[in-house]
This record gives C-alpha cells, structure tokens and sequence, in this order.
C-alpha cells in the first residue's frame, strides 16, 4: 500500500480553514480517496485535554514559554497516535493547524523567535513534513470578526490586535521561506474561489506525492 499524504491549512482566525477542509474532503472523498480530518490542537485524548487548557481563560497567566510546550506536546501525541499511522495506511490526512502555527503564534505572536522553535516541531513531529501547507490570509480585522460571529472568542483569539498582526507577518514570512511546500491563498474572496484554489494546489501536491 502507498503512502498517503499529509496537507495542513494555516492562517489566522477565522481565515476559513475548517470550512474549506470540509468541502475539500467531500471533493477527495468523491474521487475515491480515503481522507482524515484532524485538527490541532486535539484530535487524541491526551490532545483534547491539552487544548481545553490552552483555549481556556481560566489560564491568562499562562507564560509563553509553557504554552509552547503544551503545544508541542499535543502535537506529539497526534504525530505519533493518530497521522503517522494514517499515513502508512495511505489515508490522506487534512490537518487543520500543524507546526506552522506554533512558528506563528508563539515564535512571532510571542516573541519567542525561530530557532528553538523549528527545534521543538522537528522533534514533535518526529520530523514529519506536511506535503502542501496551504496558509489562507486575511487582515486580522476581519478574521476575528468571522470568529466573533461563530461564538465567543478563546483565549488566544483574545490576544490583541498587535499580537494577531505579528502571527499574520509570521505566516506571511513562512510562505516566503519555504514557497514549494507553503502556498499563501487570498481568505478574502468568496468561500468558492479560496476553494478553487485550494483545489489546484492540493490536486498538484497529490500528484507529486
Ligand atoms: N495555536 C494553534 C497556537 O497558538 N499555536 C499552535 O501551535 C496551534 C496548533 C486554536 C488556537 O490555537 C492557536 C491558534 C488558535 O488561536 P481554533 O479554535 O482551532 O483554536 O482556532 P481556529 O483554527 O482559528 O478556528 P476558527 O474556527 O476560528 O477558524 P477557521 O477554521 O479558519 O474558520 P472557519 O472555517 O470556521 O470560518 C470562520 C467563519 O467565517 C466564515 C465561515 O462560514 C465561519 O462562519 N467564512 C467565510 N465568510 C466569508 N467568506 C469566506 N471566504 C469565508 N470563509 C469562512
């Protein structure tokens, strides 16, 4: 049996990525793929727990640093429990959220810089690279209003304008970084164009897998 394949969505809040995962899988799944939908933090046990207390307001003290390595730890349990078998049996796996997040969020939104972060996701992710990272983009105003109307906002949605622009430049830096993995989609237009796109990209990355 082949191997499957590993594409995760990447942006802000509220940039689209669970809607367009949904209609992906449907369009996968009417090709005859077998496709799995995860998502991060979650998606275990262990990971589900993890992401409650990440989310939580009960936490505001939480210090940057610690939150990394929840993180970090959640991804570890899904890497290794859930995508890596998935993988070997040829499922196409759709990770909302991978470690290019954690880059984001923590090494730009936090401050806690790059290199010891590209460090811990190696080591979470056992080295595990995504096939296509698609990351959708759009102005920070206008996500966490799309997530406001959804419900109310977690604690890292809570963040702050400033913190949301520095996680949007860190995004924008990854895609620049590493362009053959990472593809960079226009969030602002409507929900059947980002689809369209997400369409092309996925079905190139698939065909070079
Ligand atoms: N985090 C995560 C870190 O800090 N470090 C890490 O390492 C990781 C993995 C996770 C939080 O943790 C942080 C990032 C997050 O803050 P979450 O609830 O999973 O929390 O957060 P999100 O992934 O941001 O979930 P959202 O649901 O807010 O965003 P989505 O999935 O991108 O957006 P979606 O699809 O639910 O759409 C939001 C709304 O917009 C509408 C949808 O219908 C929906 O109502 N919409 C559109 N409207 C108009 N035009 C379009 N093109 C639209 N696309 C969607």
């Amino acid at each position: 049996m082949s191997r499957g394949a590993l594409i995760t969505f990447e942006g802000g809040e509220g940039a689209g990525k669970s809607t367009q995962i949904e209609t992906l899988k449907t369009l996968l799944e009417s090709w005859g793929h077998e496709v799995m939908v995860v998502r991060e933090p979650g998606g275990t046990a262990l990971g589900e727990q993890i992401r409650t207390i990440l989310l939580s307001h009960e936490y505001e003290k939480m210090s940057p640093q610690a939150e990394l390595l929840l993180y970090e730890a959640a991804r570890a349990q899904i890497v290794s429990e859930v995508i890596e078998p998935a993988l070997e049996e040829g499922i196409i796996v759709l990770c909302d959220r991978f470690y290019d997040s954690t880059s984001a969020y923590q090494g730009y939104g936090r401050a806690l810089g790059t290199s010891l972060i590209d460090e811990l996701n190696r080591f979470a992710s056992g080295g595990l690279t995504p096939d296509a990272t698609l990351i959708i983009d759009l102005p920070v105003e206008i996500g966490l209003d799309r997530a406001g109307r959804k419900g109310s906002l977690d604690r890292l949605e809570t963040a702050g304008q400033d913190f949301h622009e520095a996680v949007r430049a860190g995004f924008l830096h990854i895609a620049a970084q590493d362009p053959d993995r990472v593809h960079l989609i226009d969030g602002t237009r409507p929900l059947d164009e980002v689809a369209a796109d997400v369409e092309r990209i996925v079905t190139e990355a698939l065909a070079r897998v």
